[in-house]
């Protein structure tokens, strides 16, 4: 045969696999008592949305249920889930918003 003899060198390198970071999704739920315009404006205010994209995903969770408002690392959702929890309740609105693994 013609394959490799004793004492013939392979060489193999370790090359670690990069690791892309998690990817969370940021959710905001229905409810019954938040006002649109208050949604709109978190909307506008946590996540950057214009006014139109702010009034169009709005209206999608109110017919929905549930939108998906921004795709962010773990560290960048699990702070705008918060800020907008702590915005909604100093409000005295029971808009919730929630992450999920993508
Ligand atoms: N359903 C609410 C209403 O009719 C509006 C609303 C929209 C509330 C989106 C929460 O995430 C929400 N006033």
């Amino acid at each position: 045969g013609t394959g490799p003899g004793p004492g013939s060198a392979v060489v193999t390198r370790t090359r670690p696999k990069t690791q892309r970071p998690h990817r969370y999704k940021v959710l905001l739920l229905n409810d019954d008592y938040t006002p649109m315009e208050f949604v709109v404006h978190v909307l506008e205010r946590f996540f950057g949305l214009t006014n139109p994209q702010a009034v169009e995903v709005m209206l999608v969770v109110h017919r929905k249920g549930v939108a998906v408002v921004g795709v962010f690392s773990y560290e960048v959702a699990e702070t705008k889930v918060t800020q907008v929890m702590e915005y909604a309740r100093r409000n005295e609105h029971p808009l919730q918003c929630t992450m999920e693994k993508e």
